[in-house]
């Protein structure tokens, strides 16, 4: 098995120089996938069976900054708190900045304030690890590509590798072994007339992680049939961004989130995210649609949801969600 210490090895290979900043900030947006990543080819790499597909979130995201500390640990504050050594968020984060730290008596403190509401569930470590990745390229004034910060990034999370860029990002499963053909690599057209509404309908935490249910996939008697659905959908959801036909990509994206709940349902142990007040949303979305109204959502690895629609029907979408959080994830984005 090859090791991240080995990939980290291979990418820094030309790319140490002794001229350290002090401190580096950067900032990485959110991003919900449109066809999901779900099964690890590389538990060790975060190497998927198959390609995804993302929308950046624009704003929301994880702004970090990473400096020298003084002390004889790492120090990691996450929106103004400190957080305790022990707790899986300081691990994996730790975990990580061992593959990066010159010598091991250097350590860091990392600063790090997510935007997106904590509560959505929204993978903000995917964010997370992409602006830690970003902030470190430039405290060691590395000067390394974006596919290169995409594929440390993955190292951290696997989603995180996607979220090096704003709009749309295809990341690629890549076939070799040391995953350097694993990346992120962006889409880029745009659609400024897209909506992206996050909808919180539980602030429960969920009973088990993705990492963790994501173990657990290719034991589904479905997983074969996911390979191929993803596959398919993959190319028609970039087909329908291309010609931008919203009702085709809608279903796509939503056919393909329904998909993978149901490969995560038939696992064993079998595990459930979507709640009754789940359901409920779905429904009252399925019954608008029936009404006419262009409206699709999409389910992460939790209870809540993301609604996809056209500016158009904004007036529309806020009297029925009113509580949704609505973004334009092309508009004002560098
Ligand atoms: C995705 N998810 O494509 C899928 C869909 C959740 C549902 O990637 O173990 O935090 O760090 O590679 O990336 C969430 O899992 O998992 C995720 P790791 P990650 O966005």
């Amino acid at each position: 098995m090859i090791s991240k210490h080995h990939v980290v090895q291979k990418i820094l290979k030309n790319h140490n120089n002794l001229n350290y900043f002090s401190t580096a900030s950067a900032f990485a947006p959110a991003n919900i996938a449109l066809c999901k990543y779900w099964g690890k080819r590389d538990a060790e790499l975060n190497l998927p069976y198959h390609s995804s597909f993302s929308l950046s979130l624009g704003k929301l995201g994880v702004q970090t900054t990473i400096s020298f500390a003084q002390e004889d640990h790492d120090i990691i504050i996450s929106n103004n708190q400190m957080i305790a050594q022990e707790t899986e968020f300081a691990q994996r984060i730790i975990e990580f900045l061992n593959l990066i730290r010159p010598n091991k008596h250097t350590y860091f403190q990392i600063q790090s304030t997510a935007n997106i509401p904590i509560a959505a569930g929204l993978a903000s470590s995917a964010a997370g690890f992409a602006a830690l990745v970003k902030a470190c390229n430039r405290l060691f004034n590395w000067r390394l590509d974006k596919q290169e910060l995409s594929i440390l990034a993955r190292l951290g999370s696997g989603s995180a590798c996607r979220s090096l860029w704003h709009g749309f990002v295809e990341w690629h499963a890549g076939l070799a072994h040391d995953g350097m053909d694993s990346y992120g690599e962006p889409f880029t057209v745009q659609w400024p007339e897209l909506r992206i509404a996050i909808l919180i309908v539980s602030s429960q935490p969920k009973n088990i992680s993705s990492r963790q249910a994501m173990k657990l996939a290719s034991d589904s008697p479905f997983y074969h049939c996911w390979l191929t659905k993803v596959e398919t959908d993959l190319t028609a959801i970039k087909r329908n961004i291309l010609n931008q036909e919203f009702l085709l990509f809608g279903r796509t994206v939503e056919e393909n989130a329904l998909a993978m709940h149901a490969l995560i349902q038939t696992s064993w142990p079998p595990i459930q995210y979507t709640l009754p007040a789940t359901l409920a949303a779905i429904q009252k979305i399925w019954q608008a649609r029936e009404q006419g109204l262009a409206l699709f959502f999409t389910q992460d690895a939790g209870a809540n949801l993301q609604l996809l629609f056209l500016q158009q029907d904004t007036l529309q979408v806020q009297a029925l969600f009113p509580t949704a959080q609505i973004i334009a994830p092309f508009l004002n984005v560098p």
